[in-house]
C-alpha cells in the first residue's frame, strides 16, 4: 500500500503536472484508513449481481482486480442484458461488437475495442495488459490473440438482439439511436480490497445500431475508466462520444486529487461534459467513482441512472444517482 509521504508527493507532482485543468485547489491530502473496508461498486441494476460475484473474492482478502473481472463477467454473459457481452444489441450490420477495459493498482491498463465473437472480453483485456507490453488491440487483432490465449469463438446475436436489429432496419433507417435514458446499460465497476487497493473494470456492446468498427468510451483509458491508487478510481456509462470529449474518468479522479470528494468530482465532471457537448439534453453520461478511503459518489445528466453499492455495513444496495435534469 502506499505510504503517506508517496502519496503527498504524487499529489503534488499531479497538481504541478495539470495546473490548467480545473479551479485552483490545494492538492488533497487523503489518508488511507487503517482499518480498509472493501467496497464493490458498478453501474445500473444489473451491477447488483456484479457485486455479489466480486464479495466473496474482496471478503476472503482477495485482490481488487480478481474482483472487478469476476463481477464484470456477470452481466456479459447474461443474454438479458442487452447493452454488455452476450445479447448485446448489435451494429448496424448486425455485428455485436465489444469494447473493454480493466486498470489496476499498479496503473496497469488492458483494453480491447472492436472485438467480435468472444463472450468475455473483459479477461482478454487483461491479458492483454498482463502479457504484453501494450494497453489496447483491437478488431481482428484483440480477436486473434484470444483466440491465441484460448479463448472459444462464438455467436453473440442472441434472437432477441437480431429481432430488435431487424425492427431498427425496418423502421429506422440509418439513424443510430442516442445514448439517453430509455437506452443504455454498460457495466463499469471499481474495487478496493482489503489491502487498501483499487481496480475497475468496464465492458460494454456500445451503442446499439452504430456505425460498423464504432468504439466508445468504454475501453478507452481516462474516458470510460480511471483508477490511480492513490486517489481513487472512476467509471463512466452513456453516450461515449460525450465523455471522451470531456476526457471523463481522468477528470473525476483530477477532481478527487484535488480535494473533491466522489459526489462532487462527478457533478463537476458532468458540468464538464455539458460544457463540451450542446446537444447535452439529448443524451445521458453518469460518472461513478470510489475513493481511496471507500467513500462512494454518482452523477448523472437525466434521472434514471443508478448504482449498486455493496460494504460489509449495509451489503448490496441500489441507489438512484442525483441528475442534472
Ligand atoms: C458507449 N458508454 O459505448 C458506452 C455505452 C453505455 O450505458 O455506457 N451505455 O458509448
Amino acid at each position: 500500500m502506499t505510504d503517506r509521504r508517496s502519496f503527498l508527493k504524487a499529489s503534488a507532482l499531479g497538481a504541478a503536472g495539470a495546473p490548467m485543468l480545473l479551479d485552483a485547489c490545494a492538492p488533497h491530502e487523503a489518508v488511507v484508513p487503517d482499518d480498509v473496508r472493501p467496497v464493490a461498486l458498478s453501474t445500473w441494476e444489473h451491477g447488483l449481481a456484479a457485486n455479489e460475484a466480486a464479495w466473496p473474492i474482496l471478503s476472503e482478502g482477495g485482490s481488487a482486480l480478481d474482483a472487478v473481472e469476476a463481477g464484470v463477467r456477470i452481466p456479459e454473459a447474461d443474454p438479458d442484458v442487452t447493452s454488455v457481452g452476450y445479447g448485446g444489441w448489435p451494429d448496424r450490420y448486425g455485428r455485436v461488437t465489444l469494447d473493454a477495459c480493466i486498470m489496476d493498482e499498479r496503473g496497469r491498463c488492458g483494453s480491447v475495442a472492436f472485438l467480435q465473437e468472444i463472450l468475455h472480453p473483459i479477461s482478454v483485456a487483461r491479458q492483454v495488459m498482463e502479457k504484453t507490453p501494450h494497453v489496447m488491440l483491437v478488431g481482428d487483432g484483440a480477436l486473434d490473440f484470444a483466440v491465441a490465449n484460448g479463448f472459444e469463438r462464438q455467436n453473440l446475436l442472441t434472437d432477441r438482439a437480431r429481432a430488435g436489429w431487424e425492427e431498427w432496419k425496418a423502421t429506422n433507417g440509418e439513424r443510430t439511436p442516442m445514448i439517453d435514458i430509455d437506452n443504455h446499460d454498460t457495466i463499469g465497476m471499481l474495487a478496493v480490497d482489503q489491502a487498501g487497493n483499487l481496480s475497475g473494470a468496464c465492458t460494454t456492446s456500445g451503442a446499439a445500431y452504430k456505425y460498423h468498427g464504432r468504439v466508445g468510451d468504454s475501453p478507452i483509458i481516462g474516458a470510460g475508466l480511471y483508477v490511480d491508487n492513490d486517489v481513487g478510481g472512476a467509471t463512466s456509462t452513456g453516450w461515449g462520444e460525450a465523455v471522451i470529449r470531456a476526457v471523463g474518468c481522468f477528470l473525476v479522479v483530477e477532481l478527487m486529487r484535488q480535494g473533491h470528494g466522489p459526489a462532487e468530482a462527478c457533478e463537476l465532471a458532468v458540468e464538464r461534459v455539458i460544457e463540451k457537448n450542446p446537444d447535452w439534453r439529448d443524451i445521458q453520461v453518469g460518472f461513478l467513482a470510489l475513493s481511496k478511503s471507500g467513500e462512494v459518489g454518482s452523477f448523472c445528466i437525466a434521472p434514471g441512472f443508478n448504482y449498486a453499492v455493496y460494504t460489509p455495513d449495509e451489503g448490496n444496495r441500489l441507489i438512484d444517482a442525483p441528475s442534472r435534469l
